[in-house]
């Protein structure tokens, strides 16, 4: 059985904050291996400006056969596979190097968009049996985590890549500290989803036909 190496990325800390769930999840999986996959962690730049050369330098390094970058989008209450990167920078906040883009195009002459090639609907099944809550999220944003999304899906579209984003919720202490305490989970709980998510990620040829859309 020959190994599959998947590259798990997280963020560091942006908008003031001084914790991101996702590198906390992402770390806690670096050295991880099982039946026929081992896991390398890598921690990415909230830059616009640097986020996709580290990402790149990253992938040349570790060269996997699957990468899952993965951020924290706050306020959402589940594991999000997220469907699809778009090709534009619209900051409604500073990224951690001040810039805040509008409107601009992440690679000039690129498609408008690309889909994750990730088995998301086989992940979010997988993660719901083991009872975590997961969907399949219709949009990435258009801040950092977007932008190294588009990124590692214009790389993969010229690579034999797997590829895709997850975004997680905030953890338990963030949400304390927050006046409208928005929805979280545990870290152990994020670390055993991402678990499930590279396992499916590693296993599954095709996805499975499933309704994960959405109305609005
Ligand atoms: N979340 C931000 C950028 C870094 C992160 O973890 C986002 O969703 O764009």
């Amino acid at each position: 059985m020959t190994t599959k190496t998947i590259l798990l990325t997280g963020f560091e800390p942006f908008n003031g904050a001084a914790i991101n769930p996702s590198w906390e999840a992402a770390r806690a999986l670096d050295g991880w291996s099982g039946p026929g996959f081992q896991v390398a962690a890598r921690l990415l730049p909230c830059e616009f400006g640097r986020v996709n050369v580290a990402l790149l330098e990253a992938v040349e390094a570790v060269h996997p056969d699957i990468v899952i970058a993965v951020g924290q989008a706050g306020g959402r209450s589940e594991i999000s596979l997220e469907r699809v990167a778009i090709n534009v920078d619209d900051a409604a906040i500073a990224d951690n190097a001040g810039a805040q883009p509008v409107d601009n195009p992440i690679i000039a002459d690129g498609p408008a968009a690309y889909f994750s090639t990730l088995p998301l609907k086989a992940i979010v099944r997988a993660l719901r049996l083991r009872g975590f809550p997961a969907g399949v999220s219709q949009t990435a944003g258009t801040f950092v985590c977007n932008h190294v999304f588009y990124g590692l899906m214009h790389h993969a579209a010229g690579a034999s890549l797997k590829a895709g984003f997850i975004h997680v919720p905030f953890l338990p202490e963030q949400a304390a500290e927050r006046p409208e305490r928005p929805p979280s989970m545990a870290l152990q709980d994020i670390v055993d989803g991402l678990r499930i998510a590279v396992e499916v990620a590693v296993t599954a040829d095709e996805d499975v036909a499933e309704a994960g859309g959405a109305t609005h």
